[in-house]
Order: structure tokens, then C-alpha cells, then sequence
């Protein structure tokens, strides 16, 4: 048995009245680091760069580990271009590379950089016509129950790829998800901690980084999956949302670090 913790924290009330989100966890942990795994989020909650939440919900719940899926972590590579414009194009070139229409990609930044605050969660967007395929409103769809399988070895990865830092770390691993799911085409993603700058897409197998796709100072991010037209959308967002996932490092990374 494992178990999936999952946090939530907003500020003016819980998101379900209208309060703005902070900031959310995933975690799949086994039973004996389950009480600092949960406090830890309930530190960063509270001490979060997007200002102080009101509501903070921890959720714990058994898994059984036959249920778990492993997936592979994508392969990570940054792409040097200065200043937001040049990283703006660098990612629309990227998703249009890995097969998403250019209306679609032109589509996806107009409504992220149209919200007027971060959503939880993330758009499902036709990747052919740009189209919102879920009907999760400003929520969006919250990608779920999923975790690095071997943290200690993913550390020293992720520090000889220069990756230090919690940022990377999540969302190389919910990337990785995101990509393993049924019609999954590419994901655009950017942070909404106003001091990290940085974003990626993920697509064609690989976790593509961007060091500014958004200017210093705004609190608004955001996440797009790009998906192929025709997939069930019910059996996407139920794999997104529930399917437990853990990523495992690549046979090369392993060879390294044994
Ligand atoms: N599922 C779906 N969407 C999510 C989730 C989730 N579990 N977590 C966050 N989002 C959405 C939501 O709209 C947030 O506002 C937005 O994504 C950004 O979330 O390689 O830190 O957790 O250096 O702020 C990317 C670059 C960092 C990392 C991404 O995202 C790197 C980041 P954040
Ligand atoms: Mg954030």
C-alpha cells in the first residue's frame, strides 16, 4: 500500500466559494513519511510567494501498489533564447514541430495570457482548432496522484542537469504524466510564482524549458494540454485526475547513479 497526498490552499475562502489560489501538491509516498510529507505542504501553504492562503485542504488516501502505473521521466533539455518575446517564439515553434496546428498554438497563448488569474488546474485544448474541450470552467483539470519513484536518485539527476529547486522537479514529473495519457499531444505550461520566469512545453518525448515565458513579477500561470482531436475526453481527464502514476528515471540515468 502507498498513499496519495494531495494539498490545496487558497486565500479568501476554499476555491469552491470563489477564493484565489495559492498553491497545490502531489505526493506518493509510503506509510512511515506520510505525517512530514503533510506537513511540509502545509508549511509551504502557508508560506507561499503568491501570498497567504485562508484555506488549506490535505487529502490522503490509500492506494493499492498494483494500481500504480510507472511511466518514464522525460528527458530534459533548455533552450538558451533571452528575453520573453524570444522564449515565446522558441515554444511556439516547438509545439508546432510536435504536431500542433499553429491556430491552436496562437489560440492557447491568447487565453492564458488573457486570464485574469491562475487557474488550479489546466485547459484541454483541441490541438488541431485550439477549441476547450473540458468543461471544468476556471479550474481546470488538476493533474493528480502522481510522484517521482526514486527521489533520492532523481535529486542527483536533476542536480547534474543544473535543475535545483522545487519547480522543476514537479513539473518534470507532471509532465511526464501528462504526456503518458490516452491523445495527449503536448503541453505549454508557465509558473504562477511571480519570481520564477520560467516554462516549458512537453512534446515528441522530451521536457522542452524556456528560462523567461513569462515577465518577471506576474502572478499568472498557467498549464494548456494540447489534445488530439477526437479522444474521449472523459477517459483523458480521469487518467489526468485519478490514475496513479510514478515516474521512473531513465535506464541512463540509473546506470549513473546506482
Ligand atoms: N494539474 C494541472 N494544472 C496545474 C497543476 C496540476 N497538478 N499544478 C499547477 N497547474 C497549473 C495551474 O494553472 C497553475 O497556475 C499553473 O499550472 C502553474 O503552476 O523546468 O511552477 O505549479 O524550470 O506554478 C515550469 C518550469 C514551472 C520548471 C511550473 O507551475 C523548470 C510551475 P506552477
Ligand atoms: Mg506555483
Amino acid at each position: 500500500m502507498v498513499y496519495s497526498v494531495r494539498m490545496r490552499a487558497s486565500q479568501g475562502g476554499p476555491h469552491e466559494t470563489g477564493g484565489r489560489h495559492i498553491s497545490g501538491a502531489e505526493r506518493i509516498v509510503e506509510r512511515h513519511r506520510l505525517s512530514e510529507v503533510a506537513a511540509a505542504m502545509v508549511e509551504r501553504a502557508l508560506s507561499h510567494s503568491r501570498g497567504t492562503a485562508d484555506f488549506v485542504n490535505v487529502a490522503i488516501e490509500a492506494i493499492d501498489t498494483a494500481a500504480v502505473k510507472h511511466v518514464p521521466l522525460l528527458p530534459a533539455r533548455t533552450v538558451p533564447a533571452a528575453g520573453v518575446k524570444a522564449c515565446r517564439a522558441a515554444a511556439v515553434i516547438e509545439l508546432i514541430n510536435a504536431g500542433v496546428d499553429a491556430a491552436a498554438v496562437n489560440k492557447a497563448f491568447r487565453r492564458l495570457l488573457s486570464l485574469p488569474d491562475s487557474m488550479r488546474g489546466a485547459m484541454l485544448l483541441s490541438a488541431v482548432t485550439g477549441d476547450r474541450l473540458d468543461a471544468t470552467g476556471e479550474r481546470g483539470v488538476r493533474v493528480s496522484r502522481m510522484d517521482i519513484a526514486d527521489a533520492v536518485s532523481y535529486d542527483t539527476v536533476l542536480a547534474n542537469r543544473g535543475l535545483e529547486g522545487a519547480h522543476a522537479r514537479e513539473a518534470m514529473v507532471l509532465a511526464s504524466k501528462v504526456l503518458s495519457a490516452p491523445g495527449m499531444v503536448a503541453e505549454l505550461c508557465w509558473s504562477d510564482d511571480p519570481e520564477y520566469t520560467a516554462g516549458y512545453v512537453a512534446a515528441g518525448g522530451q521536457y522542452i524549458r524556456f528560462p523567461h515565458l513569462k515577465p518577471y513579477g506576474s502572478p499568472i500561470g498557467g498549464r494548456v494540454f494540447f489534445v488530439r482531436p477526437g479522444s474521449s475526453i472523459k477517459e483523458l481527464q480521469a487518467y489526468l485526475e485519478r490514475q496513479p502514476v510514478l515516474v521512473t528515471l531513465a535506464e541512463a540515468d540509473h546506470a549513473l547513479y546506482q
